[in-house]
């Protein structure tokens, strides 16, 4: 495929917060003078008392730790909220959009969402929540889910969001491995115009828990749910109760802010810690310098807050520059497929940073639903989450940007705390499909499967060899599980997991999971590549590419195709895609087997689960393991159903 490039447009090479000259100049002093740069660079924060010591990190098994700032002392929730009252405190803070368009929006301003944070801060404590508790999030995308993650961090209690879609069983699992004695829910959550049983599924997943003490209930839908005496509570009741005066903790640097857990491809989910001062640093730097954000903007991160996007891009990033967030409770396709583009129109929104795989199902349904609405408030676009195939972000550009937004294709990870790779809108030109180049302190390398570093244009693993100060601490009571999963393969650098390939520019490639690629005939291949040959063709919507074994390749390719609405997947189709990636990418990317399905298996924030996608390729179908976290586990009956024949 020919590569094009977007240069800068004028206007934001000359209005940008940074053009190419000061991204080199920046981030060649960030690598060659880390504490210099972090010294300076944290002072965009309000420290309680300033640190001595910048970086104390060595990804080394013999002295291995990693702190940063660590004699400093802040806290978050001050310098999400205190710090603006004085400037713009009547401004807007959280702008929420729920899930039906007829219901009213809420505008939030500085000074009610610090007087709410603290109100519940109140809350917390006089259920007898302490400094360094674990206190369990599992609520829908409403403003009291950022009150919730502000309080915790205004008292120095550690959150642990999980994602309003995931199981009674997925809870229970994340309730008893960070030992949290309470838990904070809703009635019903609300997406797509469908209910969702929160405190159904919370009472569920305690008969697991016998150690929650308290559980409090928000009113979001006022269905009648049981309330347990005792240990359930009113969320508006108790909090009214409660006074708006709560002083911020004061918290050492690296003391604990929040858990998130993510999935590895072994074991069981993994309790990612970040602490408070270089996280802090982290997602407001980040998120400044990629979108380019200045004070009072519209800006709408499209993510849940049950993932990490959702932390540092919808809460703690945009709130400690002093963002006008918005949080939108619904989906990109109810009650229709406008409904992002409406909600930008509605609020004027300047900056939109959403997921590829809801592009893609976008895209599908035609540009008509993007071109009725006007968008013309839009100056950036971003994406994240996978990577974004070129026929998407063209579409992006093209569609939903009109040619005049630049696309930030952000690539990092819960690990990373924030942005690692990205384009910074004035000073990147951009290539559709590549990350581009790292973030201000951020040093990639390339290796082989042996470590061996790459040099020049080449495609490897992934590496980070030095510390950034968003880098998560340690795996929640597990910090040799930490070290064995991220430092151990190369040692002395932070393994991703994921593949890349780096060209003459220096633009990094993500490839995909470094599980996800499959060799035939000695070959390596990215199944992202080849998913991304498949979704240029006119009539695919999405695809997924897995390994399957071969007798004599070694492995070979099993493609999941789903077409585009109106399109009826035939043989002929099935051929002409053979030939078509054929001549995208060459005969050795031709896949042995394709097999189209309305739907492929998603997770709720719409990643993929390849898991069961290689389990079908290598017909290994009698246990297809945990599927509770599926959107909609049919899907995988209809895949079961319809395998083709194999010779
Ligand atoms: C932020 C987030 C991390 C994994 C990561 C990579 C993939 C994320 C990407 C991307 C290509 C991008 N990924 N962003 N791949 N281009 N812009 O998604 O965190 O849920 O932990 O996932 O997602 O494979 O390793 P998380």
């Amino acid at each position: 495929m020919a590569e094009t490039v977007y240069p800068v447009p004028a206007n934001w090479a000359q209005d940008a917060l940074v053009d190419e000259a000061a991204y080199h100049a920046m981030h060649r002093r960030s690598v060659e003078d880390p504490v210099g740069f972090w010294r300076d660079a944290a002072q965009r924060i309000d420290w309680i008392k300033p640190f001595t010591t910048v970086k104390q990190t060595s990804f080394n098994e013999a002295d291995f730790g990693i702190e940063w700032f660590a004699d400093g002392t802040l806290n978050l929730s001050a310098n999400a909220l205190d710090r603006h009252l004085e400037t713009r405190g009547d401004q807007v803070a959280i702008l929420w959009e729920p899930d039906d368009p007829a219901d009213a929006a809420r505008r939030i301003t500085y000074r009610e969402l610090h007087a709410d944070v603290c109100r519940f801060a109140n809350v917390l404590k006089s259920r007898g929540v302490q400094k360094g508790d674990r206190v369990t999030i599992y609520l829908p995308m409403v403003p009291e889910a950022a009150v919730a993650m502000l309080a915790c961090a205004r008292i120095g209690a550690i959150h642990s969001i999980v994602f309003a879609g995931f199981s009674p069983e997925a809870l229970a699992g994340r309730i008893t491995d960070c030992d949290s004695t309470i838990v904070l829910t809703a009635d019903e959550g609300l997406r797509g115009g469908k209910k969702v049983p929160l405190k159904d599924n919370v009472d569920e997943a305690l008969g697991h828990c016998p150690a929650v003490e308290t559980v409090i209930v928000l009113r979001r839908t006022g269905a009648a749910v049981p309330m347990v005496p005792g240990r359930d509570v009113d969320w508006a009741e108790v909090a009214a109760a409660q006074s708006t005066v709560c002083e911020p903790e004061e918290m050492g640097a690296e003391d604990p802010l929040f858990i998130l857990y993510t999935s590895g491809s072994t074991g069981k989910p993994k309790g990612v810690l970040h602490t408070t001062g270089g996280y802090s640093v982290w997602a407001s730097i980040t998120h400044q310098y990629v979108f380019d954000y200045r004070p009072g903007q519209i800006y709408w991160c499209a993510a849940d807050i049950g993932w990490v996007t959702g932390h540092s891009y919808v809460v703690y990033g945009p709130l400690m520059n002093g963002a006008t967030t918005v949080m939108f409770e619904g989906v990109p396709n109810y009650p229709d497929a406008s409904r992002f583009w409406q909600v930008v129109d509605k609020f004027g929104v300047e900056i939109f940073y959403g997921a590829p795989t809801a592009l893609r199902a976008l895209m599908r349904e035609g540009d008509e639903w993007v071109t009725r609405t006007s968008r013309k408030t839009l100056r950036l676009l971003g994406s994240v989450g996978e990577p974004i195939n070129p026929e998407a972000w063209e579409w992006y550009h093209k569609v939903v940007g009109e040619g005049r937004c630049p696309i930030v294709d952000t690539w990092w990870q819960t690990e990373t705390g924030g942005v690692m790779i990205s384009p910074l809108p004035g000073a990147t030109a951009l290539k559709p499909g590549s990350a581009t180049r790292p973030f201000f302190g951020v040093q990639p390398a390339l290796v082989d499967n042996e470590g061996v570093p790459i040099e020049g244009a080449g495609d490897g693993c992934l590496v980070i060899t030095d510390s950034w100060p968003g880098q998560m601490r340690t795996v929640w009571g597990d910090h040799e599980r930490f070290f064995q999963t991220y430092f151990s393969t190369f040692p002395g650098t932070y393994f991703t997991g994921d593949g890349c390939r780096r060209d003459e520019d220096g633009y990094y490639w993500i490839t995909g999971r470094i599980d996800d690629v499959i060799n035939v005939s000695g070959h390596r291949m990215g199944t992202a590549e080849i998913e991304s040959a498949l979704v240029a063709h006119a009539k695919v919507a999405e695809a997924a590419v897995v390994g399957m074994p071969h007798d004599i390749k070694g492995q070979g390719i099993y493609a999941f195709v789903t077409t585009n609405a109106n399109v009826e997947p035939d043989e002929a189709l099935r051929r002409e895609l053979v030939q078509w990636v054929r001549h995208e990418i060459g005969p050795i990317a031709t896949p042995d087997v394709i097999q189209f399905a309305p739907g492929l298996p998603k997770t709720r924030s719409g990643k993929i689960m390849r898991r069961i996608l290689r389990k079908i390729g290598e017909n290994d179908v009698s246990n297809l393991g945990d599927t509770s976290t599926l959107a909609d586990p049919s899907v995988v009956d209809h895949l079961l159903a319809n395998r083709p024949q194999l010779a």
